[in-house]
């Protein structure tokens, strides 16, 4: 550790991502010569390829703008690199490097030959034009392009693209390479997307959480649920959780959070979906809309008691007093949607309050895992139904689900970050030794 620190000098993102495997991987290698030998745990903390390019643009005003845009190609060794791409002011090159490096475990846990990386610009998409989004998106895949392929690299969405962006994103790279290719996942149905895709990674995070709570025999039903954000993964995790006869009490964004003590049900969260896809309005409007309902500026919604709490927004959002509160208020489960939400100092709180918590690149998995079967159905040439695609996803999330206990059961409670970190590393170390040193 002391090495990535001293390699990466700021990056507290990734030093942090790296931390939390490392703990576990040492302990399961330590009597394992062969990874010693091959100095695998070294390798796999530095990224294949790091690109960072200019991307200049003109908004609607004719100023020139500049943003700065990165593809962070992490570890190939199991498929070609995949991985979402990120609009955010927020996003460094350390960002971009945590969530290609968690990208490499979660791949490998959907049991799909998919690889890790990760892609983004400092660009923010609030408050600009269709026609600025559109400018930006084709001189960000202007660059892009050379470095990506169906066989090489495939991004997706992320934080700041959806599917307004990556239709932008598609059509510049057909135009530039006269090519109809799955380069790009969580495409239009109209354009080669696969039914499912925009639900995946919520519902996929209910179901993980679903498969913790069975293991222990308790279920969705009746309990109450806490989530943040508002965005793809907050709006479709409050649909399963609802569905399953659960109820959520909060959803926010970077202003703030709404507290709806009736619960959000389907019609608030069409109503939350449209505000956010469409009018591209702020959470705050959700209290205005809905007797009842509270907003709180500048809060997080950690301190609103609870069963059941999904961060489905931003990396290090919820610390370690907020997961004292969690507990504290009798929380049973937590289950990530977004990439690394909680700080180190929190999971431990989790891990020491013997709770079941499951990590994002296990709890989240669900998303790309979609995005491999839209890889898969383009290859083939064909859509398989919405029927299909949800058994599918189901039956990925148990697998994965599975897989973690495996690796992380210790009587009767299971360390779902272990076991999703050994599970995940095993499969992409096992490659790499397969390919010597390279
Ligand atoms: P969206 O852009 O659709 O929504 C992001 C949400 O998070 C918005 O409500 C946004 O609020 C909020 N948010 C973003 N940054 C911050 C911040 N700094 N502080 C507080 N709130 C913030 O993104 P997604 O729903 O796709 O992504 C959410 C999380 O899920 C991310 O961590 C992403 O990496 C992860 N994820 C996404 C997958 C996918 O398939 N889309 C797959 C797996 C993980 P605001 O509008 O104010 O910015
Ligand atoms: O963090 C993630 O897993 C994503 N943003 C989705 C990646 C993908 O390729 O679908």
């Amino acid at each position: 550790m002391e090495g990535v620190q001293r390699r990466n000098p700021g990056q507290t993102e990734f030093i942090q991502a790296v931390q939390e495997v490392a703990q576990d991987i040492f302990d399961f290698i330590e009597d394992k010569e062969e990874y010693h030998e091959a100095q695998i745990l070294r390798r796999i903390a530095e990224p294949e390829r790091v690109v960072s390019f200019r991307v200049c643009w003109e908004d609607d005003n004719h100023n020139i703008r500049v943003q700065r845009g990165w593809r962070v190609q992490n570890n190939n060794a199991i498929g070609p690199y995949k991985g979402g791409i990120r609009f955010h002011p927020s996003v460094t090159e350390s960002v971009l490097k945590f969530l290609a490096f968690e990208q490499t475990f979660k791949n490998s846990l959907t049991g799909l030959p998919m690889g890790g990386g990760k892609g983004g610009a400092n660009f923010n998409p609030r408050g600009k034009s269709d026609s600025e989004v559109m400018r930006f998106c084709q001189s960000f895949m202007t660059e892009l392009y050379r470095h990506i392929g169906p066989d090489t690299d495939v991004p997706a969405g992320d934080i700041g693209v959806g599917a307004r962006e990556i239709g932008y994103m598609f059509g510049q790279y057909k135009r530039i390479t006269n090519r109809w290719e799955g380069v790009l996942t969580g495409k239009g149905m109209e354009y080669g997307g696969s039914q499912m895709r925009p639900e995946a990674t919520g519902y996929g995070a209910v179901y993980f959480l679903q498969n913790m709570l069975k293991h222990s025999g308790q279920e969705i039903e009746d309990r109450t649920a806490v989530i943040s954000g508002s965005g793809n993964v907050a709006t479709h995790a409050a649909e399963k959780i609802t569905q399953l006869g659960g109820k959520v009490l909060t959803l926010s964004d970077s202003g703030g959070f709404i507290h709806d003590p009736d619960g959000i049900d389907q019609e608030k969260i069409n109503w939350v979906k449209e505000l956010k896809t469409v009018r591209r309005g702020r959470i705050s409007e959700y209290a205005d809309e809905f007797g009842g309902a509270t907003y709180h500026e500048g809060e997080r919604p950690w301190n609103v008691k609870c069963d059941l709490a999904l961060p489905c927004a931003t990396q290090n959002e919820l610390n370690e007093d907020e997961a004292k509160t969690l507990v504290g208020n009798g929380v049973v489960a937590v289950s990530e949607g977004a990439n690394m939400p909680t700080t180190l100092d929190g999971v431990k709180v989790f891990h020491d309050a013997k709770i079941m918590y499951g990590p994002g690149k296990a709890a989240n998995a669900g998303g790309v895992a979609v995005s491999g079967l839209e890889m898969s159905q383009n290859s083939e040439r064909i859509s398989w139904n919405h029927e299909r695609l949800g058994e599918m996803l189901t039956e990925l999330m148990e697998g994965i689900h599975g897989k973690c206990v495996e690796y992380g059961e210790q009587g009767k409670y299971v360390d779902y970050v272990k076991g999703a970190n050994i599970a995940g590393f095993k499969k992409v170390a096992d490659a790499m030794l397969a390919f010597g040193v390279v």
